[in-house]
C-alpha cells in the first residue's frame, strides 16, 4: 500500500514549486491503478482547499498516437478546476515543459452515470466545441515510468483552452487541423479519439466512482501527438463543423 498523502503531497509540492520530480514508482515502489486514482483524488481535495473548483474531467490516451507517443495502453482519466481555464494567452513561464494538442470538448446539460451507449451520451450533451489541451507533467523530463505514476499526476493536466461551443451533434469523422505559427502541426480525423470522440464520454462515465454532473466540461483526449509549447508561438485548431479557435503562448 503506499502512502496517499505523501505521493499527493510530493507531486503537489512539486506543482506548486514548478519542480520535476522523478517517477514515483521508482522511488516509492509500484502501485495499483486504484491507488494512483486516490493519490489524484487526494492532489485535487488539496487544489479545492485553496480555492479551485471542479469544473470537468478530461480523458487521456484515447488515441493510439497518444498511446504510441507515451508508451502506455489504457484511456485515463483527470480532472480539470477552473484555474486550468484559460482563454486567448497562455503564460508558459508558469509551467515545466509544456506540451499542446488538439481535442473536442463536450458540455453536459445532465447528469450522466453508470454504463450509457453513445446515443444517451448525445441526448444529455449542451454544446460540443473543439479545444487545445496544455499539458505539463510534474516528471522530469516529461518522462513518467508508467500509468499508475501519470494518473496520480491528474493526468498530466495543466491548462485548456475551450473553443467556440456548437449544438450537441455527432463529432466523429470531423477534420481537425492544429497549426502554430500558421503552418500546420498536427492533423487528424477525429475518430482517432476513441473511434469517436462521444466513446470517451460513454468510457469516462463507466470509469468515475461516482456520477459526473451537469454542466461538465469534458475532453475526449487528443487525436494526435502533442508538440512542444514555446512562447512567442500562435497555436490555432480549426475543427470542421465546430469552427476555429486560437491561443498564443507568451
Ligand atoms: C497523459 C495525458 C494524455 C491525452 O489527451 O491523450 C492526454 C500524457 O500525455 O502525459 O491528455
Ligand atoms: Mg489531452
Amino acid at each position: 500500500m503506499p502512502d496517499v498523502e505523501a505521493l499527493a503531497r510530493e507531486l503537489d509540492e512539486a506543482l506548486l514549486a514548478r519542480r520535476e520530480i522523478p517517477s514515483l514508482e521508482k522511488t516509492h515502489g509500484t502501485f495499483a491503478l486504484t491507488d494512483a486514482y486516490r493519490v489524484q483524488e487526494r492532489g485535487i481535495e488539496r487544489r479545492l482547499a485553496r480555492g479551485e473548483k471542479i469544473i470537468g474531467y478530461k480523458m487521456g490516451l484515447t488515441s493510439a498516437a497518444k498511446r504510441a507517443q507515451m508508451s502506455l495502453e489504457l484511456p485515463i482519466y483527470g480532472v480539470l478546476t477552473d484555474a486550468m481555464r484559460v482563454s486567448g494567452e497562455l503564460r508558459v513561464g508558469d509551467g515545466v515543459h509544456p506540451k499542446i494538442e488538439p481535442e473536442i470538448a463536450f458540455v453536459t446539460a445532465r447528469e450522466l452515470r453508470g454504463r450509457i451507449s453513445p446515443e444517451e451520451a448525445l441526448a444529455a450533451l449542451q454544446g460540443v466545441a473543439p479545444a487545445l489541451e496544455i499539458l505539463d507533467s510534474r516528471f522530469a523530463g516529461f518522462k513518467y515510468f508508467s500509468l499508475p505514476d501519470v494518473v496520480a499526476d491528474n493526468c498530466s493536466s495543466w491548462r485548456f483552452v475551450l473553443g467556440p461551443l456548437s449544438p450537441p451533434r455527432d463529432t466523429g469523422s470531423l477534420r481537425m487541423r492544429m497549426s502554430i505559427d500558421g503552418r500546420a502541426a498536427q492533423e487528424a480525423d477525429s475518430n482517432a479519439i476513441s473511434g469517436n470522440p462521444l466513446e470517451s464520454l460513454v468510457q469516462l462515465v463507466g470509469l468515475l466512482p461516482h456520477p459526473l454532473p451537469a454542466g461538465s466540461i469534458v475532453l475526449a483526449g487528443a487525436a494526435t501527438v502533442a508538440e512542444a509549447l514555446k512562447a512567442g508561438m500562435q497555436i490555432a485548431l480549426e475543427v470542421e463543423a465546430l469552427g476555429s479557435m486560437s491561443v498564443r503562448a507568451t
